[in-house]
């Protein structure tokens, strides 16, 4: 327990405690982070706040403004994490580096209006334990910030969260949102920390927390119109849509399955179809013998599988170019131990003996 004595430096240096968090998750946003800061400074006028810029050490050099803007600005902090990869994970540490008692979670592209955070402050002030900034309900709307075929991907996406959700809310795919930190603290340890929705593992997680507790989780909304990326580029791909279903089949199952289980899971039923086929196509259509056809399949099973479970199972820490070579490579016994035609090489002949090993293209 902090006494007074301890207290009272911070009150004579005019430090003012930050009631409220703003968690920029970030991801090549070097331009965007100034005017974002700005823009929420100006809304959010007499209110202490902490701005908390969550950068995965992006290429473009966004940490190194957001720190930059830190020298400037007492309220701008920078987690520059290092070898990480991932919103969702960003997201709760950002939030676990505060003490304030609210917070709230911004994307950096501005998409987000900003000028609302007073409103939804306010609503979780008076009582909201989650305040979701929605785009599809009242006067919310997506306006020009999502194509169509984004806009029906939106709402299919909220239509399947909310088997989840029981429909209680108009916008869990949202990124925008604000809450009290207590709510927080009571789900963190059970949150997926995978993938690009934080807000509805959050939300699926408390809801069943305060169930089994007998209260209820008061969830309040403040429409807003969604607005087209400031500067940069979006993160959102295929990737992220497989990601997502596995978050939903893994909070479906009450966390039994966790999405990446899920994930390597789906990853190991694909190798097995990558392997018979090109068992066949080596096999049948290129001639190779049974052993060579099998090696081979094996190697391109492998390396399809290493590939896709390093792009989406571990894409959090995510391995790169000739780094991922090397793990691929030290991952298989197999090929370390099997006869390569090199191996058969003797000094002072011009080229390898072609062995038994080496799959033989008879070109039928
Ligand atoms: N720290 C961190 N931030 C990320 C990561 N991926 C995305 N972000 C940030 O999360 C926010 C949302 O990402 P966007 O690319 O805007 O995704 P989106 O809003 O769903 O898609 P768009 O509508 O196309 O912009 C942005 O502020 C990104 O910079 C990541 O891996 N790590
Ligand atoms: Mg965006």
């Amino acid at each position: 327990m902090i006494d007074d004595v301890q207290k009272q430096p911070a009150a004579h240096s005019g430090w003012i405690a930050p009631q409220l968090a703003v968690i920029v998750p970030s991801y090549n946003e070097r331009d965007n982070i100034v005017p974002l800061y700005d823009k929420v400074a100006t809304a959010l006028k007499g209110i202490a706040f902490e701005f908390i810029v969550v950068d995965d050490n992006s290429p473009d050099g966004t940490a190194a403004t957001v720190k930059e803007l830190a020298r400037e600005r007492f309220n701008v902090r920078c987690i520059h994490r290092i070898g990480r990869r991932g919103l969702s994970s960003a997201v709760v540490e950002g939030i676990s580096a505060s003490a304030a008692p609210y917070f709230a979670v911004i994307d950096a592209d501005h998409q987000h209006d900003e000028t609302v955070l007073p409103q939804m402050y306010a609503k979780a002030v008076a009582g909201d334990d989650i305040v979701v900034g929605t785009r599809y309900a009242g006067d919310g709307k997506v306006g020009d910030g999502l194509s169509a075929t984004r806009e029906a991907g939106s709402r299919l996406a909220t239509r399947l969260s909310s088997l989840l959700t029981g429909a209680k809310l108009s916008d869990p795919m949202s990124g925008f949102f604000l809450m009290k930190r207590e709510v927080f603290d009571e789900i963190a340890p059970t949150l997926s920390k995978d993938g690009f929705k934080i807000l509805l593992d959050i939300i699926v997680s408390a809801t069943r927390f305060r169930t089994r507790a007998d209260r209820t989780l008061k969830i309040g909304e403040v429409p807003y119109t969604f607005r087209p990326r400031h500067a940069g580029e979006s993160k959102m791909s295929p990737l992220i849509v497989i990601q997502f279903l596995g978050l939903l089949v893994s909070k479906m199952t009450g966390g039994l399955l966790p999405t990446s289980f899920l994930l390597f899971g789906m990853v190991g039923g694909t190798g097995v179809l990558v392997h018979l086929f090109t068992l066949w196509l080596t096999h049948q259509f290129f001639g190779f013998n049974f052993t060579n056809a099998q090696l081979t399949a094996t190697i391109v099973a492998m390396t399809t599988n290493f590939v896709l479970n390093n792009e989406l199972t571990y894409s959090d820490k995510k391995l790169r170019a000739a780094a991922s070579g090397l793990v691929w490579a030290r991952s298989m016994p197999s090929v370390r131990s099997a006869r390569w035609p090199m191996s058969r090489w003797r000094p002072g002949s011009t080229s390898p003996t072609r062995t038994s090993s080496w799959p033989a293209f008879s070109g039928r």
